[in-house]
């Protein structure tokens, strides 16, 4: 900055000559600074003081400043009073944890002015009380994730779907399996889609090694306009988890023993069991037709049991129920594992209901019981309640059970 402002100033002084020599500038000292701190309290200690040799800076050949550049002086001359005790540091504390496990962190550790702490007008001891260090330095590691994209309805892989986790996005194999590598640790996002298929999305941790079925992924193939259907998964423990839909045609529920339910009536309503498991992860998989505007359906998973003794809990099960309709994956509810018996084998997952107010036709339960919904829980809105709800004529006659396809 000083060279550039007297250069600029002597090309304007020498504006007029023909050649202008460069001026020698001669340097000159700032002022001094302040005293710094006694070293010592008592008994004879040093202070000092600088100054730099930067106002201006020599230039040109000028001359640089004459005198020291630095004063030292004694200080605290007097005699330390009787007993007086200068502190000493203690040994350095444990570092603290990194704050990274990789990549790069930091830690730090700190000593007391404790050995001897001073007294009796000592000193406190110079220097820094805490002291900080890099760790972790290595490169954080990068995983492979392997698993398998299939259909929720029968549980065969699908091929050349895609799969997207971390940024990096690959197709399935004629197994439906797909391997990603280079993927770093952590909570991820695993995005799965295919042609004729409902996008679906799951959160997995990525680490060195990844529980069975935890990266594998279920796609539910898009079915008519207001159709839903229900997939759930689950770990190893218990091994067979049940899915149930109640509804509201004479109790009739869908389950792994009554495969099928259909509408009465007006209603053209069909409910199937796609898929039953009994050997742990699922999927098992209720697919419901022209659900009737104004009925409800109970949604809840069983823990299978003989009797009274139930094959295991939903604390360990890692169960998890979605959601989808037509072409799009609606909710994902994960089974609560705390608030309950360990006894408890029902878990109300939520109610289907076509034409409940506000355009978001199911309701959220979400609660683990001790004996299934009962029948009542599923029914259906009265005729004029219906008329209100689904903007049908309340006095609309209709055919009984039919095959009818239109939506
Ligand atoms: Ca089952």
């Amino acid at each position: 900055m000083a060279t550039n402002v007297s250069s600029t100033k002597a090309s304007t002084t020498d504006s007029t000559t023909t050649s202008p020599p460069p001026t020698p500038v001669d340097g000159d000292w700032s002022r001094w600074s302040r005293w710094n701190e006694c070293d010592q309290p008592c008994g004879g200690g040093d202070q000092t003081r600088v100054r730099q040799c930067d106002n201006p800076r020599p230039q040109n050949g000028g001359r640089s400043c004459s005198g020291e550049d630095k004063l030292t002086k004694r200080c605290n001359t007097q005699p330390c009073p009787p007993g007086a005790i200068n502190g000493g540091w203690g040994n350095w504390g444990r570092w603290t944890q990194c704050s990274k496990t990789c990549g790069g962190g930091h830690q730090v550790r700190e000593r007391l002015c404790n050995n001897p702490p001073p007294s009796n007008g000592g000193m406190n001891c110079l220097g820094d009380n805490v002291n900080k260090s890099e760790c972790e330095m290595q490169l954080c590691p990068l995983y492979v994730v392997k698993g398998t994209v299939k259909d929720a309805t029968d549980n065969n892989p699908i091929k050349e779907a895609s799969v997207t986790l971390a940024g990096h996005t690959t197709l399935t194999d004629d197994k439906g399996e797909y391997l990603l590598r280079n993927i770093p640790g952590g909570t991820k996002t695993l995005v799965a889609s295919a042609s004729k298929y409902a996008i679906n999305s799951r959160r997995i941790l990525v680490q060195s090694s990844i529980p069975k079925g935890a990266s594998d992924i279920l796609l539910s193939p898009i079915i008519a306009k207001d159709a839903f259907r229900v997939v759930l998964t689950w770990g190893d423990d218990p091994v067979d988890l049940d899915l149930y839909v109640l509804t509201p045609y004479r109790g009739c529920r869908i389950y792994y023993n009554n495969l099928r339910c259909k509408g009465s009536g007006d209603s053209k309503f069909e409910g199937d069991l796609d898929v039953d498991d009994v050997d742990g992860f699922g999927p098992e998989t209720i697919t419901l037709r022209e659900p009737y505007c104004g009925d409800k359906y109970v949604v809840y998973v069983g823990i299978f049991s003989s009797g009274a003794d139930p094959k295991g809990s939903f604390t360990t099960s890692q169960a998890r129920v979605q959601l989808f309709n037509s072409t799009t994956l609606v909710e994902t509810v994960q089974v609560p594992v705390s608030g309950y018996d360990r006894l408890w084998q029902f878990w109300h997952v939520l109610n289907i209901e076509p034409g409940k107010k506000g355009n978001v036709p199911y309701t959220l339960v979400n609660k683990v019981r001790s004996g299934a919904p009962a029948r009542s829980v599923a029914n259906q809105m009265s005729i004029s309640d219906r008329a209100r709800a689904c903007r049908v004529k309340a006095d609309s006659g209709g055919s009984s059970d039919s095959d009818s396809d239109d939506e």
